[in-house]
């Protein structure tokens, strides 16, 4: 039987893990990790085991690795683009300081390592059009830089030492629980909260910039897919291109009027915000992860928008 750590558990795709990868394993297998300042509450603190697993806090991964019994670990400690542009060396300390704590007591302790990384590891020149797997990665954003690191350290553990490393580049993920925070794909979360709420929505990104996109469903089920995956068809570890849909904010803005014919969006384009956008991916090429680990996505952007709609119509009215 699994027992799974989450590291960083109260975040935007750490909330949601916990409580899939509980429904799964057993809510006693799925160790909710937390930083002070961000401990879980509700179904996420009542419905399992949780404890402090701070990145920059080797021992307490460590404790809590050896107090669970733990074998695999769920490594979501990062802080996302826009933010880490403004506190760069927060951002490695935690993604590239913390994987290094992470994958050390993971090899002390014979446990799989999955750490995202994301469509910011690719860079301007990479092709953006069916982005390959294998490809040039020379991004110029320091979160580019980390994910970056991220894939090459995991890959390091692995052939060095046989550390279980594996990982995805996840698109921007789309949610209705946790709110993102920092990223530059986080407009096409707070759209919806607008459109629901009645409000005109004003988009940081231009028109006709297409970045990949994922519902969350999809993006849980691609990590523990990826986790649970034969280690002898995988030819790559870290990390598989993965994708499920790719829209510019028109494309959205007309999926949600289709609902809600009254909504109306605008544009403010913040620079920096747009200057990531465009140094990434149209629509990565996810071949690979489909060849080796059967990835299948479910949702597109109409059953995605019908859905956000719905739950969130239900949260906030
Ligand atoms: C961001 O926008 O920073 C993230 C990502 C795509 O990695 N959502």
């Amino acid at each position: 039987m699994k027992n799974i750590l989450i590291i960083g558990s109260t975040g935007q795709i750490g909330s949601e893990l916990a409580m899939h990868l509980r429904s799964l394993y057993g809510n006693e297998h799925v160790v909710a990790g937390y930083i002070t300042g961000a401990e879980p509450k509700g179904e996420l603190l009542e419905s399992g085991p949780s404890a402090i697993a701070d990145v920059v806090n080797a021992q307490s991964i460590a404790d809590a690795v050896k107090k669970y019994n733990i074998d695999t670990i769920y490594n979501l400690a990062a802080l996302l683009s826009v933010v880490a542009e403004s506190k760069p060396r927060l951002a490695w300390k935690i993604g590239i300081d913390g994987l290094w704590n992470i994958l050390e007591i993971a090899h002390e302790n014979k446990c799989a390592v999955f750490t995202p990384s994301s469509i910011g590891s690719f860079g301007v020149d990479t092709p953006h059009d069916m982005t390959p797997q294998d490809t040039v990665q020379r991004p110029r954003t320091i979160y580019g830089v980390s994910k970056v690191t991220t894939e090459l350290l995991s890959d390091w553990f692995f052939h060095k030492y046989g550390v279980d490393t594996r990982s995805v580049r996840f698109p921007g993920i789309i949610s209705y629980v946790t709110p993102p925070g920092g990223g530059t794909t986080d407009y096409a979360v707070d759209i919806y909260y607008y459109a629901v709420r009645g409000e005109r929505f004003t988009c940081p990104i231009k028109a006709g910039t297409r970045m990949d996109m994922m519902y969350m469903p999809d993006a849980l089920h691609a990590a523990q897919m990826l986790m649970e995956a034969d280690p002898t068809r995988l030819k790559h570890r870290n990390g598989f291109n993965i994708a499920a849909m790719s829209f510019d904010p028109e494309m959205i803005y007309k999926a949600i009027k289709a609902h809600k014919p009254e909504f109306e969006m605008v544009y403010d384009v913040d620079p920096l915000k747009q200057s990531i956008a465009e140094s990434w991916p149209d629509m990565m090429d996810d071949t690979c992860a489909r060849q080796e680990w059967d990835w299948e996505h479910k949702f597109g952007l109409e059953d995605m928008t019908t859905d956000m709609l719905d739950k969130l119509t239900k949260k906030l009215l």
